[in-house]
């Protein structure tokens, strides 16, 4: 039988298969980081989402505290071929900090402390599919895993769920991020295994 499960939209799959091609279980957590990791205090933290208009949204630390928080258990999927089962967050949803956000844009490029990028479709953020998250199994999110906060967008290839992340730039025209500009897939979806341009 052919199910369809919550969060894969219009993607069948069999309810039992979590392992996308090419991938591996793993049971620890890698880091992998393009850079030295930025130490961000909550003091100066800001996280900022910007939209085509120009027009700026910023939240504190204790903004963010203040808002209804989810506790998501996703499976990371990196392109570099691990996969992790079941790994629990808790953050505030992108549905809830775009609320009040008036847009007409179609896509996401998202910026860390550090300088990081990466692009995404702005629909990829939303129907519950991706959360700022700063807590990990039960502690903060450490620096070495993109705390204070960091975009988890789990559907996608962890390379899009930005660490350190400090904004979203909403835009009308697809702009590449950090590995989308140096050969990676402009969208990343790991079960369609479009890991590089042209997968
Ligand atoms: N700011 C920032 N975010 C980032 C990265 C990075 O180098 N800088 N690496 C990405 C990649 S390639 C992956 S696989 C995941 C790794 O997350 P982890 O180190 O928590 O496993 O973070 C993503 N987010
Ligand atoms: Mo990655």
């Amino acid at each position: 039988m052919v199910t369809f499960s919550p969060g894969f939209r219009g993607r069948p799959r069999s309810s039992d298969v979590r392992l996308p091609p090419g991938q591996y279980e793993t049971y620890d957590f890698p880091v992998l980081s393009a850079g030295p990791t930025p130490r961000v205090s909550r003091d100066t933290w800001q996280f900022t989402v910007t939209t085509e208009a120009g027009t700026a949204h910023t939240w504190s630390w204790t903004d963010l505290m203040a808002l209804p928080s989810e506790r998501p258990t996703v499976d990371l999927h990196c392109v570099t071929k691990w996969s992790k089962f079941g790994t629990h967050w808790q953050g505030v949803s992108l549905d809830r900090l775009l609320q009040d956000v008036e847009t007409s844009a179609d896509y996401a490029l998202v910026h860390s402390y550090g300088g990081y990028t990466t692009n995404l479709p702005l629909d990829d953020l939303l129907d519950g599919q991706a959360w700022i998250a700063y807590g990990y199994d039960g502690e903060d999110v450490t620096p070495e895993h993109g705390g204070p906060a960091r975009l988890l967008v789990p559907h996608l290839y962890l390379w899009k769920s930005a660490k350190w992340v400090r904004g979203i730039q909403l835009l009308l025209e697809d702009e590449p991020g950090f590995w989308e500009s140096a050969g990676y897939h402009d969208y990343g979806d790991p079960w369609r295994e479009q890991r590089y341009q042209g997968d």
